[in-house]
């Protein structure tokens, strides 16, 4: 017996020494010391042995199983240690590392160009309000003093959902919708997509517009010609030079085209001012009387001008594009330019 006890003693010892996980030293620990380990079936045959053989062999168990929980708790703090030194070494960080460059995003051209639209406005006094975009035939024409047959219908190619039902032409309706539930005085811009079926180089059948409405008591062209002439200077330099050129909408009476000097040949004509020196940025107008009567206004009382401009086409003039349709194609190597 003594003979096995040494061969128990020598094989658990190599079995410890192999153990490289926590894990394996607590399988090795069962096979050696658990219920039905090595050397506990030794230990329960001590009972049979003779009285003299076995104190000896007793005693002799006795430090085998002392000796062999000492090896296993020594491996296991060796174990530890090592995993620890692992761990430790697999997470350094260096930190003289450069740091991986976050790729810095851009606005687009098009909100770029509202927000100093309405950063403009909004200096000036103006509230942004904006509506829906599927609109009643009411509010984008009607209420505007466009009654059906009229021939502005046909030159806003509408979109129908059905006889009542459009996508808006142009954001007026908004405006429509903001004197019915506000009295004078009325200072708002409304920015927002708005639809026509017409496409080429230089229209989208989806496009952006601004248009503005200032009503109140003793309000004249001067205010008109005031309030857009600051715009221009702001929006394009105060250098620009502008012109008022007389020109029709149904719901303004009377109405302005606002051009600038062309940028590109100073005046002198070109391709983009199609030789006439010129380049039109914005309509505008003294709100029509009949437009009043839809929303209950005195026109004895109140006057007030509106205008209307394509976020687009300033874009365009501003950025030197001809071409609108990059704008909605989302190609990062044309929106990084901006
Ligand atoms: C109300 C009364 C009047 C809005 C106006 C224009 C002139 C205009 C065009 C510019 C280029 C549209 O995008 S575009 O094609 N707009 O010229 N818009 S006055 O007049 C209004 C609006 C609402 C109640």
């Amino acid at each position: 017996m003594l003979n096995e006890l040494e061969k128990v003693q020598s094989e658990a010892a190599v079995s410890i020494s192999q153990a490289f996980t926590e894990k394996e030293l607590s399988d090795t620990r069962v096979r050696i010391l658990g219920k039905k380990g090595s050397l506990t079936q030794l230990l329960k045959r001590l009972g049979t042995l003779p009285e003299t053989d076995r104190r000896e062999i007793g005693k002799r168990a006795n430090q085998v199983k002392e000796d062999l929980e000492k090896k296993i708790a020594v491996a296991l703090l060796q174990i530890q240690e090592r995993e620890r030194t692992e761990a430790l070494e697999r997470e350094k960080i260096d930190v003289t590392l450069p740091g991986r460059r976050i790729p810095v995003g851009n606005r687009h051209p098009l909100t770029q160009i509202l927000d100093e639209i309405i950063d403009i406005f909004s200096r000036l006094g103006f509230e942004v309000v904006e509506g829906p975009e599927v609109e009643l035939d009411y509010y984008n024409f009607e209420a505007l003093n466009i009654p059906k047959g009229h021939p502005a219908r046909e030159m806003q190619a509408t979109f129908f959902f059905s006889e009542d039902v459009v996508l808006r032409t142009h954001t007026s309706p908004v405006q429509v919708r903001t004197m019915e539930k506000k009295r004078p005085p009325v200072r708002v811009i409304c920015p927002g997509a708005v639809y026509r079926c017409d496409s080429d180089p230089t229209h989208s059948p989806m496009f952006h517009q601004v248009e503005g409405l200032l009503v109140d008591k003793g309000i004249t062209f001067a205010d008109l010609k005031g309030v857009l002439t600051i715009f221009v200077h702001q929006m394009f330099g105060k250098e620009t030079r502008l012109r008022f050129r007389p020109s029709f909408f149904p719901f303004t009476e009377p109405s302005a085209e606002i051009d600038i000097e062309c940028f590109i040949c100073g005046g002198k004509g070109c391709g983009v001012c199609s030789n006439t020196g010129w380049l039109e940025i914005l309509g505008s107008g003294m709100v029509d009387p009949a437009v009043y009567q839809f929303v209950n206004y005195n026109p004895e009382e109140v006057t007030g001008f509106a205008f209307g401009m394509g976020i687009e086409r300033i874009a365009m003039l501003k950025f030197g594009i001809n071409d609108i349709r990059p704008f909605f194609t989302n190609d990062l190597r044309f929106l990084k330019q901006f």
